[in-house]
């Protein structure tokens, strides 16, 4: 058997063709039935939400032949056909995903906390080591927010042309000389959004061996392509990115999703062009259906057309398969009824055998809860609330774990009230289970463990008395000419980063000393540039992607959040990024130039360490230390700050600042003033000022957002003043908020405190222009030295009479 295929020719033999066809069907009939009979179980109440392959199998099995070992893919929640496929993803795993089963080996793609549909594999053990992803078939964890998988494709894809283009050690885990390609799903519907285009552009002047497949079944939810895209098709749409003979951009293909065998070639083709010359190419999958509708959530019947849904029934590509192989002769027609009969019945006995293996550890924690009915009931002199509880509990016919719980925590109020002996061996019991319950959901936020950050040994920067006195930037700059002669594999972009060596010069001489693989400029695109942070150090690479200014992270906060805080939480701590972010922000002016939003980032990048050194020293020590550690992280260097002169340490590339930690800037007995960043410098003019009237200030750098002062340090500073001030640029109720509430509720400062603690904010509206603008929008000198004085006017009213003014 041999097939055109644009000059190529695949050479196999007909039996080889035929297993291989009817290997193929047996995987598109599975994987169709879980999706009919996981929708059903959504409908039973079995499972909470369902979305599901159905009609985009054959393309998957086309793919899923050219998906080599060593190969990524970042896509989205209609592929488990691809991953059924390559033997990654069970029948049993799908219907354990329904259920939110929250034993890993069962439900290996993130042990209950994603919906099902969302696919990965392992990038990682859990001890933080690289696992070999050269002889993996390779899943970055899907993410439900459409178009998102689009930015880390562009890294994933970018990482094979850095490894074929730079010789670096220790590098064979992660590629063999760059032929991998980044394979990218995405529905017709999600090619709208801004990220698609903004990584198309990128890959396309990249060069990178990115594939993406467009799967188009004509619809995103309800709203058809004549809604969603320009000529109602995005190939034609793109015609623009077609390489030609004389400029490079992108091979466009387009296939029918029903035609098995032009799949086939179409692969080949890309898969050919891509992983030996690295050109991106997309193939728009067309005529595709979606049999069982968008999701669980509601029916196609709403807003098809009857004469869609009757062309739908035609051209499910399922169906369409069938028929060829009947038609070609592969199979005859009873032969293929047996092996769709056989099918059905496997994926309803494995059904029913996930949902067992789903319930019986609760039920045998039920069984627990039940053995310790009766001591419980002669404790308590047959409580009322005690029989309640219990019969409440037997009628419970599909029970979770958080049933249980919710009966030991009623069950824990009426002990409250009787002595505590007796039943110490079920309150042992409910500890257990309830720890072990909260760990299973919440394990995992960050990919370096908090605990372990104590362990890593911190070296000081070493100042002689000769020392330099030079600008911040000097500092910065010589320290990552250190790192990059350390470490082969660190990579630095952004927004002027290479030819001009970043705007304020922090990198000036860094790309002609290590070239353009490893020091380059990039297009104005902040999502796609922390998405070639995520792929690339997803690929065992160590980026450092830059974001121009603080105020611009919006634009990839997106991602940021949802896609690389995430990345360790969702996956269990399978899979990392170790992406290293640098920006630059705080004190400076105006609407959009401030670089103040600090409390936006901690709301919404848990999971990512936040830092924020007062100077490039500090700055220059946490790069070091991050270096050291294997989690995503943000650093926001004050950005006027690169032309104040700090003093030169000796050890460049070698110091390190530890993370979490605060440092107590100036000792003082009176009062707590906590800051960070640049506002720090303003805290400090302003303690001379506060000594002068005789109070006596204590400073902390708090420097460490995310983590904060694991070790509780500022309960001691409080617990010695006994009162407290925040001073932060971000509006009220933005980081101030959040440094009280870890003071509340993690340090218990309040019963130290004598006088109410003030949080000294900037202005709700973004800060103005100007000398004028700054003053009366942000804390000046002037503000914290009021805000202290006046917080010791209530204690030593006399000595400090309020100002009258106010
Ligand atoms: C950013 C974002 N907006 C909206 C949604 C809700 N949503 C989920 S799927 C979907 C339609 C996607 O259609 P398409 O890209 O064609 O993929 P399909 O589901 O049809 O395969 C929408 C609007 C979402 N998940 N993320």
């Amino acid at each position: 058997m041999s097939v055109e295929n644009k000059g190529e020719e695949i050479k196999i033999s007909y039996k080889d063709f035929k297993s291989q066809v009817i290997s193929d069907y047996k995987i598109a009939v599975t994987s169709r039935e879980c999706s009919v009979l996981g929708r059903r179980e959504v409908f039973s109440g079995k499972g909470k939400f369902g979305i599901f392959g159905d009609g985009k199998e054959l393309p998957q099995l086309a793919l899923n032949h050219f998906f080599k070992k060593g190969d990524y893919r970042a896509g989205y929640y209609r592929d488990q056909t691809l991953l059924m496929a390559q033997g990654l993803l069970s029948v049993s795993n799908i219907f354990a995903s329904l259920y939110a089963d929250l034993d890993l080996e069962r439900e290996p793609m993130s042990g209950g906390r994603q919906m099902g549909g969302h696919f990965m594999t392992a990038n990682k053990n859990q001890s933080n080591e690289w696992l070999n992803l050269s002889k993996i078939k390779n899943h970055s964890g899907d993410i439900s927010p459409t178009g998102s998988q689009m930015p880390r494709l562009l890294g994933l894809a970018q990482a094979s042309k850095i490894y074929r283009n730079l010789k670096i050690k220790n590098s064979k885990n992660f590629s063999d000389e760059g032929n991998e390609i980044a394979w990218g799903t995405i529905g017709n519907a999600s090619t709208s959004e801004g990220m698609f285009f903004e990584a198309i552009n990128a890959a396309g002047v990249l060069q990178v061996p990115m594939v993406i497949s467009i799967w188009d079944d004509g619809y995103g939810i309800s709203v058809s392509n004549e809604e969603q895209t320009t000529k109602q098709s995005i190939s034609e749409a793109l015609k623009g990115f077609q390489r030609t003979n004389t400029e490079k951009g992108f091979e466009i293909l387009s296939v029918n999703g029903w035609d098995y065998l032009s799949l086939i070639e179409t692969y080949n083709f890309a898969s050919k062009i891509a992983r030996s010359e690295h050109v991106p190419v997309l193939i728009h999958v067309k005529e595709l259906t979606q049999p069982l509708g968008h999701s669980s959530s509601g029916s196609h019947e709403r807003y098809k057309s009857k004469s869609r849904l009757e062309w739908e029934k035609i051209y499910d590509c399922n169906l369409k398969m069938r028929e060829w192989i009947i038609n070609e002769g592969i199979a005859t027609e009873l032969e293929i009824e047996d092996i769709e009969k056989q099918i059905v019945s496997d994926v309803r006995n494995i059904r029913r055998e996930a949902w067992n293996n789903y319930q019986s550890p609760i039920i045998k924690e039920k069984e627990n809860l039940i053995k310790f009915e009766s001591t419980l009931k002669k404790i308590t002199h047959n409580d009322p609330h005690i029989h309640l509880i219990y019969s409440h509990l037997e009628k419970i016919e599909e029970i979770g774990y958080k049933d249980l719980i919710s009966a030991g925590r009623k069950i824990n109020l009426v002990l409250a009230k009787y002595d505590y002996s007796g039943f110490e061996s079920y309150i042992k019991w409910f500890k257990e289970l309830y720890e072990f319950v909260s760990n299973k959901i919440s394990s995992n936020l960050y990919s370096h463990p908090l605990k372990d950050l104590e362990k890593i040994n911190c070296t000081k920067p070493i100042f002689e008395k000769e020392s330099k006195m030079v600008d911040g930037r000097i500092i910065i700059r010589d320290n990552f000419d250190k790192l990059f002669t350390k470490y082969d594999n660190l990579i630095m972009f952004g927004e002027d980063v290479g030819k001009i060596g970043d705007v304020n010069q922090g990198m000036e001489g860094m790309q002609k000393k290590y070239g353009k693989y490893r020091v380059s400029d990039t297009g104005i695109r902040e999502s796609t540039i922390i998405g070639q942070g995520i792929g690339l150090a997803y690929r065992g690479l160590r980026p450092i992607a830059e974001i121009q200014y603080l105020d611009y992270i919006l634009y990839c906060l997106q991602i940021l959040s949802d896609d690389l805080a995430t990345m360790s939480y969702r996956t269990v701590g399978k899979q990392f990024a170790p992406l290293i972010i640098r920006t630059r922000g705080h004190r400076l002016e105006g609407i959009w130039h401030s670089g103040s939003q600090m409390g936006g980032l901690i709301n919404l990048l848990q999971g990512i360490y936040i830092l924020t050194p007062r100077n490039m020293t500090q700055a220059a020590g946490f790069y070091n230390m991050l270096m050291k550690i294997k989690q995503p992280a943000i650093v926001i260097e004050s950005l006027n700050g690169y032309r104040v002169k700090e003093k030169l340490p000796k050890n460049l590339g070698e110091f390190t600042i530890p993370i979490g930690e605060i440092e107590t800037i100036l000792e003082g007995e009176d009062i707590t003033i906590l800051s960070y960043g640049s506002t720090l410098r303003l805290v400090m003019n302003t303690a001379k000022r506060l000594l002068q009237e005789g109070i006596s200030a204590e400073i902390i750098d708090l420097q460490s957002l995310i983590p904060f002062d694991l070790k509780n340090k500022i309960k001691e500073s409080i617990s010695k003043t006994n009162r407290l001030m925040i001073v932060d640029e971000d509006i009220p109720g933005g980081a101030s908020a959040y440094i009280l509430h870890q003071l509340i509720d993690k340090q218990n400062i309040f019963n130290f405190l004598d006088s109410a603690p003030k949080l000294l904010t900037a202005t709700a509206h973004r800060p103005a222009y100007g000398g004028d603008g700054d003053y009366f929008s942000k804390p000046s000198e002037d503000d914290i030295f009021e805000a202290a004085y006046e917080i010791m006017n209530d204690s030593k009213p006399n000595k400090y009479p309020l100002i009258s003014y106010k």
